[in-house]
């Protein structure tokens, strides 16, 4: 598990980096004045084979998480970051809770829909460094739970200055 997660972390960070995602960006944005407040964006792409991501966000950033199902069935898309509160989504999906409404929550998409998941997660610094760590976001099908993906909240802070 480590090891597949290093190795996603060195594709995704150039790939973002790269700007390349700002057309994309800007089509969407335009469809909604709410979702132009997003500071960053990361696009989860949905198969019946799997998840592609593209972008990253940072921490305190209101970020647009853009899901396509572009699979021929209803996938799913669930995380421990939605327990912490998805502040908004919208489009299509529905969202699928445990039972009393706790634990568990998902969103289902059906083939050919998108939506998006709008969250703001702050940043959880070390308490032995107090330095601001990279984190992962886990998510996978609820439906078929061989589908996994995941995400980066990366940290840039504590790159700035020193020159
Ligand atoms: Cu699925």
């Amino acid at each position: 598990m480590k090891v597949g997660a290093r190795a996603f972390k060195r594709v995704v960070i150039p790939l973002a980096a790269g700007g390349l995602m700002l057309t994309a960006v800007s089509t969407v944005l335009t469809s909604s004045a709410q979702a132009a407040e997003a500071e960053m964006k990361v696009d989860v792409t949905i198969t019946d084979q799997g998840y592609s991501v593209k972008g990253h966000t940072t921490p305190g950033a209101l970020t647009a998480v853009v899901v396509r199902n572009q699979g021929s069935m209803t996938h799913g898309i669930s995380s421990p970051l939605f327990k912490a509160g998805v502040v908004k989504k919208e489009g299509a999906g529905v969202e699928i809770r445990g039972e009393k409404g706790k634990g568990f929550r998902a969103y289902h998409l059906e083939p050919g829909q998108t939506m998006t998941l709008y969250f703001q997660k702050e940043a959880h610094a070390d308490p032995g460094t107090g330095i601001s760590e990279t984190m992962q976001v886990p998510f996978w099908c609820d439906i078929h739970q061989h589908m996994k993906g995941e995400f980066l909240i990366v940290e840039t802070r504590g790159e700035v200055g020193g020159g």
